[in-house]
């Protein structure tokens, strides 16, 4: 369903035109508000009349992270602080939160971009929204939130939290589309399995899933557990929050991202170097709007792909593939790159085993060694020790196989790893601690 056919099937040449124009906007506002940009400006040698045109984008220095660190918590913001109307944070595992601010037309487009982003997974004015993700300083809750009203659909503004509860209201309320984490809908799901509630009796039809990577493999598992579809959303706090990128219904393949208010690119990490389209490497996105707080060329550190290609669905923004990982969450296991959704990945193709698990990373003589712990289904739970064992060998071989890694593999009981209401834990690096 497209929300805004016109912006979302405006030919390429207009799309660029539109990004020039804004680019240059850009430029001028942040040179002349925000004194971190003017000073890296001035640094590098350029002034906004430099930056006319797309291609000139590369001229333009990065924004990381850190820098939004270093100006905590208003000093990147572009307008006076009276315009600002809401903020959020992310809480960061490391260091300070970074907060974003955002004016009431700021807050107005992102609306209508998550309405755009709902309309491409097939919702309406006529859906029930049940929305899971948390509400507060993160921006996933009051993100759907708002862009499910714009759109004219019913909100049921659940947050995260009182799982079993919520499936009771999914099922009374009858809820259509569900928003939240993929891990968390795999543990609404079970929650409705321990309450006797079959979601594939319920009205439920489309689930919007991100704020966290996951892979086709969960994709297909929990399509095919809850009798709906799952899409990918993908967005980032610093960047506006939900919304900036999502898969269309039509063909399910890669994240439409809204080019008319952000501006994608694909670097080298390593080298900064912008790479060609269809080549994996770290997402760069430019806000062309954002009024609050507009960012050049902000570094994702997600890793992914850009494909220009013309989509089935009609819709002609460009496309980011499936989130990697993060260039900088990239476990390096004794000098071999390891992505977390790889070993997913394999779990998920063993028969027996669930979407639980996690990756216990540990150095020891300086030498690094992984275990994944999987949850186990029950029925297989009641298997004897000796064919647990074997399955355990087994996956250790595919890990070693595909992946070129040895890992410590240890199967355990049903329910026994702990469940979360935002974003799974997946990763317990012990290095960091030492
Ligand atoms: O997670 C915003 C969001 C909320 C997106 C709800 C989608 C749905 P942050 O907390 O700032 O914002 O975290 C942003 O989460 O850089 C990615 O690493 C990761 N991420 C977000 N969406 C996806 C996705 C929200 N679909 C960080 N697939 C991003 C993989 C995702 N990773």
């Amino acid at each position: 369903m497209l929300y805004d056919l016109e912006k979302e099937t405006l030919p390429r040449e207009e799309i660029e035109t539109i990004q020039a124009r804004r680019l240059h906007d850009l430029c001028v506002r942040v040179y002349a508000n925000v004194p971190f940009y003017r000073k890296r400006f001035d640094e590098i040698g350029i002034t906004p009349s430099d930056i006319n045109s797309v291609r000139d984008l590369h001229l333009l220095p990065f924004t990381e992270k850190q820098d939004l660190r270093n100006h905590y918590p208003y000093g990147l913001f572009a307008v006076p602080r009276e315009n600002i109307v809401r903020l959020h944070a992310s809480s960061g595992t490391t260091g300070k939160a970074t907060v974003v601010g955002y004016t009431a037309r700021d807050l107005n487009t992102w609306a209508e971009l998550v309405a755009r982003s709902l309309g491409s997974a097939g919702a309406t004015a006529r859906d029930f929204v049940h929305v899971a993700y948390g509400y507060g300083l993160f921006t996933g809750g009051l993100g759907a939130h708002y862009g499910a009203e714009k759109l004219g659909a019913t909100v049921i503004p659940a947050s995260g939290g009182s799982t079993r509860r919520q499936v009771v209201i999914m099922r009374d309320f009858g809820a259509t589309v569900l928003c939240c984490t993929p891990s968390y809908a795999l543990h609404l799901w079970e929650a409705g399995q321990e309450a006797g509630i079959d979601f594939r009796d319920l009205p439920l039809r489309t689930g919007v899933f991100g704020a966290e990577p996951w892979t086709e493999a969960m994709r297909a598992d929990i399509e095919q557990k809850m009798g709906i579809d799952a899409l990918n959303i993908y967005g980032l706090s610093e960047v506006m929050g939900p919304g900036v990128a999502m898969e269309c219904v039509e063909a399910k393949c890669g994240m439409h991202i809204h080019e008319d208010h952000f501006l994608p690119e694909i670097i080298d990490p390593v080298t900064g170097e912008q790479l060609a389209p269809g080549e994996t490497g770290e997402l760069v996105i430019t806000t062309l709007t954002k009024e609050g707080l507009p960012l050049l060329r902000y570094r994702t550190r997600d890793i992914t792909t850009l494909d220009y290609t013309p989509c089935r669905c009609g819709r002609t923004h460009a496309r980011i593939g499936r989130i990697r990982g993060r260039s900088d969450d990239m476990l390096i296991i004794r000098g071999v790159n390891v992505f977390p959704q790889q070993i997913e990945t394999i779990l998920l193709e063993t028969e027996g085993l669930t979407p639980y698990y996690q990756i216990i990373v540990t150095r020891e003589n300086n030498l690094d060694s992984i275990e994944v712990q999987v949850e186990v289904s029950e029925s297989f739970f009641s298997d004897e020790i000796r064919k647990l064992q074997r399955r355990e060998a087994g996956i250790q071989k595919n890990i070693k196989e595909f992946l070129g890694i040895t890992a410590k593999v240890r199967l355990v009981e049903p329910r026994s790893i702990q469940r979360s209401e935002g974003k799974a834990q997946r990763i317990v690096d012990k290095r960091l601690l030492s």
